[in-house]
């Protein structure tokens, strides 16, 4: 595994965290291969083409799941989540965290249509706690390189704070309040000051290898993939015990 630098301060400030070049080519390779024969027997891909037209029809969240149910791997994809994973999440976490047995392959299908924010589904896994606390951390491991506007998973940096900012509303009852984030959630590529708290859409982009570790507590949602690859991602979750 390649030694990084934990930036804990930032993983604070933003509730995201980019490892980059965390796991070794190797193992993200063996994942790569098994994942693409799938797609291969499947018959998703066929001579290096898609030919999955009814799949590429599905919306982008429905897609991905249905992909996730079809493709059968081995433990390539466990490995892609070690044990030196998890030691720096509890770092970061400040307790021991436990891994969800289910790890989740995140694949999407090229689209046509223009890249855009609007419409995403944007989302939390669990609900919040009512102090502000980190209740988990999920990690999203890049398997292939995905390019910027290539269906990375999106974060709203910052939102976790958004929970404990207001009495009335967490961080979803706020954003829909501000008309910004819903009539121009582009302007949230910068980053916005809501409700004293800074926010800023961050595109989980990057090379294979790559790792995001991100608070539970962030928003976070699907995107579209308007490049030629598929875009390629795993991700697990790891609970407070
Ligand atoms: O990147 C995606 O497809 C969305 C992932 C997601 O929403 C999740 O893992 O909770």
């Amino acid at each position: 595994m390649t030694r990084v630098a934990l930036d804990a301060k930032k993983f604070s400030d933003d509730g995201v965290l980019p490892l980059r070049g965390f796991l070794p080519r190797k193992l993200v390779a063996a994942a790569q291969s098994a994942i693409s024969s799938e797609l291969t027997r499947l018959k998703i891909k066929a001579n290096g083409k898609l030919t999955a037209s009814k799949i590429q029809a599905l919306p982008v969240f429905q897609q991905t799941i249905r992909l996730g149910q079809m493709i059968k791997v081995g433990d390539e994809i466990d490995r892609l989540f070690p044990e030196e994973l998890l030691v720096a999440m509890n770092s970061l976490a400040g307790a021991p965290l436990e891994r969800s047995p289910h790890p989740q392959i995140l694949l999407s299908l090229p689209h046509k249509e223009a890249w855009s924010l609007d419409h995403l589904n944007w989302h939390l896994d669990l609900t919040p706690p009512k102090a502000d606390q980190i209740p988990g951390v999920q990690a999203f491991v890049l398997i292939d390189d995905v390019q910027p506007r290539g269906g990375a998973t999106l974060a709203l940096a910052g939102s976790h704070k958004l929970h404990y900012v207001d009495r009335e509303h967490n961080a979803h009852g706020i954003l829909r309040q501000n008309s910004d984030f819903v009539s121009a959630p582009e302007k949230f590529l910068e980053p916005r000051t809501v409700h004293g708290a800074r926010v800023q859409i961050v595109e989980m982009s990057g090379r294979a290898g790559d790792v995001y570790l991100m608070d539970l507590r962030v928003l976070h949602s699907p995107s579209i993939n308007t490049r030629k690859d598929i875009r390629m991602m795993a991700t697990n979750r790891f609970l407070l015990g």
